[in-house]
This record gives C-alpha cells, structure tokens and sequence, in this order.
C-alpha cells in the first residue's frame, strides 16, 4: 500500500458483465479497465466494489417506459462482476437499485449484506479520500462522484479506469468536465502507480503539469532550481510535505495533500 493512499477507499463502481462486451448494456471497452483496476488494488488500503442489481421488472426497464434494456437482474451472469477482476482484496460490496420502482445511479444510496449505506462504511472507516473508477462514466461513476463531494470526501476520478456509455457521442467527456468543475480530480493511473510523473503544479499561478514552463518561481517545492527544466523534485516535495520541526507544511494558503495530482491535459481544469 502506498503510505500517502491512507485513509482512502478505491471505489469499484459497477465493473459487471452486463457493461462489458457482449452484455445487454455494453459500454464500449468496458472489459478493457479490468486491468487497470487489478494494478490499483493493491495499493489502497480498502477496496469496495459495487453492483447494479435490479430486479427482473425494474423501473429503468424499456418495458417498463425506463430508458434501458433489461440489464444487472439480480442473480444473472450479467450481474455478476467481470471475472478477471481480482476480489482477494475487496473488503465490502454494495448493491443498488434493487427495489422495482426506483432506479438509483448513485452508489451512495447502495446497502451493503448488513443494510449499512456507503457513506456510514466509509465514515466508520476514517476514509475521507475516494478514488473513484469503474462503469459508466456518464452515469453511476458521474452519480457517485458527485454524491462523493457532497457527503464532503476528497474525490479523485482515474479516467482511464472508467468507460462510458455515450448515449449521445461526447457525454463520457461531458461527465468528467461535470466532476471536475464540481471539484473531483481527474487522475491517471499511471499518476496513481508511479507518482513521481507528471505531478501537478498547483502553488503557482497557472497551475498545470510541471513541463518546461514550469519555473521554480511558479511551483517552488516541486521544481529542481534550474528554471523551466521540467523536472519534479519529488524528495523536495515529500519533505516539504510535514513542515519543519513539527509545523504543518506552508501551502501558500492552500489546502493539498501529500500525494501526487495528476491530470491529464485534455480535462486541465483551471
Ligand atoms: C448504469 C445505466 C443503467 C451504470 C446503471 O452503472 O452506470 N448505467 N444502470
Ligand atoms: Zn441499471
């Protein structure tokens, strides 16, 4: 586990056969995060993962008025999770939309086996940072995210760990731009597992990734004191990041973490 991953949960959302390919949902590529996701597992401290679990007269249903082919029935192959995704680790599950008349696209309003909600789990647990992957991006990962920040956690997307449905061409690109603007950081895995690539400069102005722009005037603790090298002082930073003699870190007046940030350029968030 990486120590800067403490007090965080790594959120599987939905990663069922139904989304992959082949199922009566399929999201393009679904199947494809499955490796990504093993790779993540085993660097937090504790991993959910979460079901669409309807009934077979669900609300959501086309033959019910609802938008959606019959998918995720209760007790189907196509609800189960994908089989590749490797559950030794996966200390809690949570099921949603299981009552007939309601459909729910948020995990928070999931239960676990013992009826407790996610926000109870995750509180009873200290997590306050969620790390968020899983299907789709333009609805249950989008709902969960959201949800997320409003029960006041710390909510990192990792977007190549996330596919979309894209009813409408575009609407994967639109959630992320929704999260992001409502304070989720859109994150790579790769920024996850090798943190020392591609870390976000967020002391100076302009924020953006440490490139050859990046002058140690505009990100002091990150840059080495050649200006514009490009270079991340990781060591500088991870130094910094308990302040002196027992003083919290000086951030410039803003709150950050010690881990990395990454995000990828198409989703920069200013
Ligand atoms: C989902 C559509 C219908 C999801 C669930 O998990 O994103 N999408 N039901
Ligand atoms: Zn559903």
């Amino acid at each position: 586990m990486k120590p800067e991953l403490k007090d965080t949960a790594l959120i599987l959302v939905d990663i069922q056969n139904d989304f992959c390919p082949h199922g009566a949902l399929a999201v393009n590529e679904g199947d494809q995060i499955v490796p990504i996701v093993n790779q993540l597992i085993p660097e937090f401290p504790l991993v959910i993962s979460t079901q669409d679990w309807h009934p077979s007269d669900h609300i959501s249903f086309q033959e019910r008025g609802g938008p959606w082919p019959p998918h995720c029935v209760q007790g189907t192959r196509g609800a189960e999770l994908h089989p590749d995704i490797e559950t030794e680790t996966i200390a809690e599950y949570f099921r949603k939309a299981s009552a007939p008349d309601k459909d729910d696209y948020s995990e928070f309003e999931g239960r676990d086996e013992r009826g407790r909600t996610l926000d109870a789990l995750l509180k009873s647990r200290g997590v306050d940072k969620l790390y968020v992957v899983g299907l789709a991006t333009d609805y249950c990962v989008l709902e969960t995210v959201l949800d997320g920040i409003k029960y006041g956690y710390d909510v990192s997307v990792v977007t190549d760990a996330t596919r979309a449905v894209n009813v409408n061409p575009g609407d994967g690109e639109k959630a992320l731009q929704k999260m992001a603007q409502s304070g989720a950081h859109l994150v790579t895995s790769d920024g996850v597992l090798n943190p020392a690539t591609g870390e976000i400069c967020d002391l100076g102005q302009g924020s953006g990734t440490c490139d050859a722009d990046c002058t140690p005037n505009d990100c002091p603790s990150h840059c080495e004191s050649d200006p514009g090298n490009g270079v991340l002082n990781i060591n500088v930073e991870r130094r910094r990041s308990s302040g002196p003699r027992g003083w919290p870190a000086r951030t410039g007046g803003r709150a950050r973490t010690d881990r990395a940030r990454v995000v990828p350029t198409t989703y920069a968030v200013s």
